[in-house]
């Protein structure tokens, strides 16, 4: 039977700094000095951080939460291109790019100690961290579409894993992105797992970035390990949004260097050697190699900004452990943005108990 072909598709990789910090300066952006010290910054105060809260959590002092150790490049460098009045809709494994958007230390480690207090501060334009997998990015087609209703020119940027691109939600935000063509950036973190299903059983597509082209978008797939090729990727992408031009996927390849979460235990399901090949390829080992090739940063320099950090760290963990104990029915407060019946009428009872226990 005869056949006309429909239509044919291709997807780019992207790399600009390899895993020596070697760079295709036809592909480098052009950041200023300022600009990729602090980037490089965010980067460090992302691991600082997520290595310190893993330490707490083995000490008992906070609860259960995902790092996202050696994906720093993946969400910092994308988030680095994203103004203030963009939305940023994330799941739990983009702990650095919170902290760019205004959320302390002492906020995460609120959140991750159960209080619900933990989910409000920031910038106003972040939502809280969503648990439910792949739910998100159909909240995030919603804000976008919000603002080219009301002519903004902002942007919704959107975090999800490899494992969200399978449930429907993705796919539904998708094609309404592109149907309803909104300012919306799709940033799939593919860390090559999902808890213990691997990428080669979440999909049979070559590439997560190619799932772009059945909805009509543009779609990339990027070393998420190289800061540069992220950023590069994702300004064009705000770009593109900006100018009315419609949504992009960026698949940013990267690897979730620890346990799915602290209580995980990843050597049940993949092997130590297999970590041990993804740590040469450290983002960060790249982006400070190449920054001291430019002469913008030496071992100085690097001294400096540990101490820095680790001072504040420590500061936020201190206050985080002084704080006065919180009131346990706030979680009522934030349910809906105005009061609702069922709501005091659950609240009024939660009181109760509580009095009751405390009586007893
Ligand atoms: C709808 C839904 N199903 C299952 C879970 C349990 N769960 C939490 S994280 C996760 C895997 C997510 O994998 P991926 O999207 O690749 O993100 P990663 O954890 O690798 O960053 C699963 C199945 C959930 N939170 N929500
Ligand atoms: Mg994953």
């Amino acid at each position: 039977m005869p056949k006309t072909k429909l239509c044919d598709f291709s997807i780019s990789y992207m790399q600009v700094l390899d895993e020596n910090g070697v760079v295709d300066t036809d592909l480098e952006p052009s950041l200023s000095k300022e600009q990729l010290v602090e980037l490089y910054r965010h980067m460090q105060w992302g691991r600082i951080t997520d290595e310190r809260m893993l330490k707490l959590q083995r000490q008992g002092r906070i609860g259960t939460f995902g790092p996202s150790i050696g994906q720093e490049a993946a969400h910092c460098a994308s988030m680095f291109c994203m103004r203030d009045d963009d939305w940023f809709v994330g799941c739990f494994r983009e702990h650095g790019a919170r902290l760019m958007r205004g959320e302390s230390l002492v906020k995460q480690l609120n959140y991750f100690n159960g209080y619900t207090e933990g989910n409000i501060g920031g910038n106003p334009r972040n939502l809280p961290i969503s648990v439910i997998v792949g739910a998100q990015s159909l909240h995030a087609v919603g804000l976008a579409y919000a603002s080219k209703l009301k002519g903004e020119d902002s942007v919704a940027i959107v975090y999800q894993g490899d494992g969200a691109t399978s449930q429907g939600d993705f796919h539904e935000a998708l094609n309404f992105a592109s149907v309803w063509n909104v300012p919306v950036i799709f940033l799939v973190q593919n860390n090559q797992w999902a808890i213990s299903v691997p990428r080669e059983k979440q999909t049979k597509s070559k590439s997560i970035a190619q799932k772009a082209i059945a909805y009509e978008m543009h779609g990339i797939q990027v070393d998420g390990n190289d800061p540069l090729a992220v950023y590069a990727a994702t300004a064009e992408a705000a770009e593109r949004a900006r100018n009315g031009e419609g949504p992009t996927l960026i698949e940013a390849v990267t690897y979730r260097m620890m346990m799915h979460t602290t209580a995980d235990d990843q050597y049940k399901y993949r092997t130590k050697e297999e970590e041990d090949s993804w740590k040469p390829k450290d983002p960060l080992i790249r982006f400070k190699k190449y920054m001291e090739d430019k002469g913008f940063w030496d071992n100085k320099a690097e001294e400096k900004l540990q101490a820095e950090l680790k001072a504040d760290c420590d500061a936020q963990v201190k206050e985080f452990e002084s704080q006065p104990d919180f009131p346990r029915d706030v979680s009522f407060e934030h349910v809906f943005g105005t009061e609702h019946a069922v709501i005091s009428e659950q609240k009024v009872e939660f009181d109760q108990e509580l009095e009751e226990e405390n009586d007893a």
